[in-house]
């Protein structure tokens, strides 16, 4: 599996005879395709919050949300640079939207989440429902929703957007179309999804089309209460310290079908064991502050800032307060095909 086959000026000859017809000889690329173990171009980095921030306050400047579709600055994972990836699998970017603006409706096959970092009371709708959006929150847009967003607010909002993009494009099945409205009609009450769902209740017969969860706002109190109670019984994971997973409660399987979205609270002082698994995971710290060891470098960081660990890179946590991280990663799309693998050192 690992060796390289010879040169040999016939052996020239011959590939590059059939290069022509579009034909190569598999002995000479089988090691870079089938790897002993991942082999990824995907970088470890970190983002600090407060530089994004200054610079897309100046894009504030440059263009409105309205004609830029969406304001955003793309995360490029510094490995990755050109291809608007933060991961192989995931696109990541942070969006803003000022006061008096909206991000017009359209809808797409790509899935999306948005994380919010700063401000509070922005709005964002999808299909028919519209939320307001506090830093914390977790707001899910399926696939093919129409959603919009919009600032009645009088300070600028900020989220980290995470979408599957590189996905969608490695299966060639993108579609997408804009409304004729800025604004999708809400046909629905606020609160209406999660007053449907979001109490362990369901419809006796209740059958979806959708594998996304029913509820698209997982606000942040409730999140943050799950952490605090859990915290109270005090049953650490060396790897995670207490991590959660948001799930569908339909299905009881991720929130998301292509994108595995989680919680976790990382008391002071806790240092986490060695990790590393098989999913690529972007991290977004909302409270607390500390440092991560990812492969040979160490990242210190704070709330906001937003931070990617590469597939099969040993990491470790190390929180100097009581933090909250935020993380998504492809971990649903590799459960589901069988290739999700994770190695806990010794712990
Ligand atoms: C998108 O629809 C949003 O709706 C944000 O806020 C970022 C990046 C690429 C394609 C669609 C949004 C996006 C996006």
């Amino acid at each position: 599996m690992d060796h390289a086959v010879q040169k040999t000026p016939e052996r020239e000859a011959f590939y590059r005879k059939i290069d022509g017809e579009n034909l190569t000889a598999l002995w000479t690329v089988m090691g870079d395709l089938i790897t002993p173990e991942p082999k990824s171009a995907c970088r470890p980095h970190l983002w600090r919050f407060d530089a994004i921030r200054d610079y897309m306050m100046e894009a504030g400047k440059l263009i409105t949300a309205k004609e830029a579709e969406r304001r955003v600055l793309v995360l490029e994972n510094p490995g990755l640079r050109g291809q608007s990836k933060i991961t192989t699998s995931l696109y990541a970017g942070v969006q803003l939207v000022m006061p008096g603006e909206v991000a017009p409706a359209h809808r797409h096959s790509q899935s999306a989440l948005r994380f919010i970092l700063e401000g509070k009371g922005a709005h964002t709708s999808v299909d028919g429902e519209r939320t307001i959006m506090e830093p914390g929150d977790f707001v899910i847009t399926p696939s093919m929703k129409w959603h919009d967003h919009g600032n009645q607010t009088s300070e600028p909002m900020f989220w980290l957007d995470g979408l599957d993009i590189p996905l969608v494009q490695f299966f060639d099945a993108s579609f997408a179309e804009g409304s004729t409205e800025d604004e999708q009609e809400v046909t629905r009450p606020a609160g209406d999804s999660f007053a449907r769902y979001g109490r362990n209740l369901l419809p006796v017969d209740l059958k979806r089309a959708s594998q996304a969860s029913p509820i698209f706002n997982y606000p942040y109190n409730y999140t943050r209460e799950a952490l605090e109670q859990a915290k109270a019984r005090d049953e650490w994971d060396a790897c995670h310290g207490l991590k959660l997973k948001f799930s569908n409660p339909a299905t009881g399987d991720f929130a998301m079908p292509t994108i595995g979205t989680f919680i976790q609270l990382l008391p002071k002082g806790f240092k986490t064991a060695r990790y590393r698994s098989t999913d690529a995971t972007v991290f977004a710290p909302i409270e607390g502050g500390g440092r991560s060891r990812i492969g040979e470098q160490t990242f210190e960081w704070g709330p906001r800032d937003l931070f990617v660990v590469p597939s099969w890179q040993w990491v470790t946590h190390e929180a100097d307060e009581d933090s909250v991280l935020f993380s998504f990663s492809d971990r649903p799309v590799q459960q589901k095909l069988d290739l999700f693998r994770e190695d806990r050192g010794n712990a």
